[in-house]
């Protein structure tokens, strides 16, 4: 009943909010294990008994789960163990390294507590099923009760981080588990690894009997393209780039690769040009010797001939494009390669023909066209 009343105590004290640069202020130059003590063996004690009694506020259906009863155990064992120290000085040769034991001791006891809150959850729902104003009561506490356990970890961990044995031995650039520079995208991508290693999908690499050169040469213009045409549609906006995507994907007859870009797209009355040798010669600027430096993507012979070494072993390259939005630009290779024979012209009787004809007659309306109205149809 002792502990009682000092939970009562200690719970009309406000915890004090520190800011990240506090922390790191205070663990920067000369850190005083002795101040960080004097301050945790207070915080700590409002901290756990601010949230102990908002325990005692939760409905008596929830409260008596043998798992919110087992936590409940926890805090209090950890509230008495902090208590031993409210009449011990710092001065005492003992006090310093104590408090650092019964900190990592406090701190592995409630290693567990979210995994058992939540089976006192699921305890109660098994009792008296899902009510929705227990469910919106459990959401505030949990809230609540989760911020407390974030927070008192994060006292726990600066100080024996700073002042236990191994400070100073992992991160030597960390101010206990701050990291003043704290790389963003390197946490991104370590997150991504992590979670990729976790997920242990069986990927084993996608593979293909092909011509590697012939894959880079296309797959090289295409990003160039998209690049580009990302990289000008948002030369003057202040967001960041769209990104440029890959995927890849075999099939029972095909592997094939997508480039998706978020570059504005091409009209489709435009796309053909861009597979066209002449057009796409056409108005490049070739009297200046000063331009030497090779474009990074100038719509040149890139891509008809990227199409031609896709056509050469049975595959092909397509775009798709949505003017406005972006291009997807696909290339189709066959995945087997007793599929993938040369394709290569040969000199026939057909080919001699295109040479004297010229482009096929149009055999369908043309819009430009006169109308074809029959009065004036017969004056002519
Ligand atoms: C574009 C134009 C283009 C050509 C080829 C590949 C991708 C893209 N994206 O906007």
């Amino acid at each position: 009943k002792d502990v009682t009343h000092k939970i009562e105590y200690y719970s009309r004290f406000s915890p004090s909010p520190m800011s990240i640069k506090q922390f790191l202020d205070f663990g920067r130059e000369n850190a005083c294990e002795k101040t960080s003590y004097m301050f945790l063996r207070k915080e700590l004690a409002v901290r756990l008994a601010n949230t102990m009694r908002e325990v005692t506020l939760l409905p008596a259906s929830l409260q008596s789960q043998p798992s919110i009863k087992l936590v409940e155990s926890w805090y209090s064992q950890s509230f008495e163990e902090l208590l031993e120290y409210e009449t011990r000085s710092p001065e005492d040769p003992h006090t310093l390294n104590d408090f650092l034991e019964i900190l990592i001791k406090i701190r592995s006891r409630h290693n567990d507590v979210v995994p058992t809150m939540a089976q006192g959850v699921i305890e109660y729902k098994e009792k008296f099923g899902f009510d929705p104003f227990i469910s919106s009561n459990v959401q505030y506490f949990l809230d609540r009760f989760y911020t407390n356990r974030i927070s008192f970890r994060m006292l726990i961990n600066q100080h024996t981080l700073l002042f236990g044995d191994t400070a100073c031995l992992a991160q030597p650039k960390h101010i206990g588990s701050i990291d003043p520079a704290c790389n963003v995208a390197e946490v991104v991508r370590d997150a991504y690894e992590t979670a990729k290693m976790l997920s242990k999908a069986p990927k084993k690499p996608i593979q293909v009997v092909y011509v590697p050169s012939h894959l880079f040469h296309m797959l090289f213009e295409l990003f160039k393209n998209s690049m580009r045409a990302t990289v000008e549609l948002c030369e003057n906006s202040s967001e960041g780039l769209p990104p440029v995507k890959a995927t890849v994907t075999l099939g029972k007859e095909d592997l094939s690769i997508k480039i998706s870009d978020k570059g504005g797209g091409v009209p489709l009355r435009k796309i053909d040009r861009l597979f066209n040798y002449m057009y796409s010669t056409a108005p490049t600027p070739r009297l200046d010797p000063s331009q030497t430096a090779v474009p990074l993507a100038g719509f040149g012979y890139g891509l008809p001939i990227s199409r031609l070494y896709a056509r050469y072993f049975q595959g092909d390259l397509s775009l798709y494009s949505i003017e406005g939005f972006g291009t997807d630009a696909v290339i189709h290779l066959k995945a087997l390669s007793s599929e993938s024979f040369e394709r290569l012209p040969v000199f026939n009787k057909s080919a001699w023909r295109h040479y004297q004809t010229g482009p096929e007659a149009d055999d369908w309306s043309n819009p430009s066209s006169d109308p074809r109205d029959a009065s004036t149809y017969k004056a002519n």
